[in-house]
């Protein structure tokens, strides 16, 4: 059975269990408790030299990282559902939208990198929220003027998408941080969507065996 490194608040983990659990592939969790410094124990170290979770140990050994590299790998492993278009001009519009959220919004609010801010450039912990509101505000404006005019339960059909992964997951941290959604009401609408559904439940943080850890 494939194992998957993950943390429960981890938004990058959480992606990758939708994903899973979309294509109803078996997988056993094992907890990388970030808050303890567990990514930086040598062990897991060499699991991924990014020190990051998550991380997909496949049965023959193979380690995967980087969360949407993981989910390339999966959506071409079980194709269906499928978590990006195939038609081009579609397929770049989901990519931007889950790069949005992937590449300009995630990297930024990293624990380490809010950590270093406070650590070594004298930020407090309200810097620090304030900080990750922002990134997230910004982001979210930009997903939003992605989506096309008229809604559909998930952002670009009646499916969930790639996008739509990162979205929910980062959408928890959102809530976790107190970001004033009230500008963002489309973004909730499919969060509340997907959470209609059982792979979206059962990836959920609080759903995790490590929660509260
Ligand atoms: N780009 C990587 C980022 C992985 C990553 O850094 N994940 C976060 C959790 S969401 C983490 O493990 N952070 C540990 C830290 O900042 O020390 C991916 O998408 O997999």
């Amino acid at each position: 059975m494939m194992v998957l490194y993950s943390y429960w608040r981890s938004t990058t983990s959480y992606r990758v269990r939708i994903a899973l659990n979309l294509k109803g592939l078996a997988y056993e969790t094992r907890s990388v408790d970030l808050v303890a410094g567990a990514q930086h124990a040598p062990e897991f170290a060499a699991l991924n030299p990014s020190q990051g979770v998550p991380a997909l140990a496949l049965e023959d050994g193979s380690v995967l990282t980087q969360s949407m590299a993981i989910l390339d790998y999966l959506d071409a492993l079980a194709p269906e559902p499928a978590l990006l278009p195939a038609d081009p001009l579609m397929r770049a519009r989901v990519l931007a939208a889950a790069h949005v959220i992937a590449l300009d919004i995630h990297p930024v609010n990293n624990l380490k990198i809010v950590g270093r801010l406070k650590g070594e450039h004298g930020a407090s912990d309200e810097d620090g929220v304030a900080w990750m509101q922002h990134w997230m505000c910004e982001g979210f404006r930009a997903y939003t003027r992605l989506l096309p005019y008229e809604a559909h339960r998930f952002s670009f059909g009646d499916t969930p998408l790639l996008c739509d992964l990162c979205l929910v997951a980062q959408l928890y941290n959102a809530h976790r941080w107190g970001v004033d959604m009230s500008e963002f009401s489309r973004l909730l609408e499919i969060e509340a969507e997907a959470m209609k559904l059982d792979a979206f439940q059962r990836a959920k943080p609080e759903a995790q065996p490590d929660a509260s850890s």
